[in-house]
């Protein structure tokens, strides 16, 4: 069963600053509150979850090569990647899994340069403006893809 291998909730580049800098476009939610809301999310949709940040391409590179076997799908912000990396779009779509693709802030209110990304064409759904809480709108969609495509 697809559903009892964990998902990953993979937080990129900076993110470990989130609650400490920048509230005005990343809000008041702590790195730690936010895995902690997304293991109650996870909780009550009866999903694992699984939640890991970095600030080093490779090591999230790793962890996507493992979640091909690892886990169920995967929730994740690349942060500053998603504009830079077709690394990190490579190893995703590699991993063969459910993607959804989670940004705090709303990319296409923003500079030119974040209104692209490497990801998005390699994700089920992008949820992006919706603060901290879009993590957990990300988990409900993988839940409900899972029901949808059982394996
Ligand atoms: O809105 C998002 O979630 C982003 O993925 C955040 C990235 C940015 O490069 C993307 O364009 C949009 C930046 C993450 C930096 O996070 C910080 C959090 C608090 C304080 C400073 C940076």
């Amino acid at each position: 069963m697809n559903q009892k291998k964990p998902v990953y909730v993979l937080n990129g580049p900076n993110l470990n600053l989130l609650g400490q800098r920048e509230p005005q476009t990343y809000g008041r939610t702590t790195l730690a509150e936010l895995e902690a809301a997304c293991r109650a999310a996870g909780e009550a949709l009866g999903l694992d979850v699984d939640c890991r940040q970095t600030n080093h391409e490779g090591v999230m590179l790793d962890w996507i090569h493992a979640a091909r076997t690892q886990a169920a799908g995967i929730v994740i912000n690349p942060g500053g990647w998603t504009h830079t990396s077709v690394a990190l779009r490579d190893a995703l779509a590699a991993s063969e899994l459910p993607i959804v693709e989670v940004h705090i802030s709303n990319i296409h209110r923003r500079e030119a340069f974040r209104q692209h990304s490497y990801v998005s064409a390699v994700a089920i759904g992008v949820i992006c403006g919706l603060g901290t809480r879009g993590y957990e709108y990300g988990l409900q969609a993988l839940q409900q893809h899972f029901e949808e495509n059982p394996s």
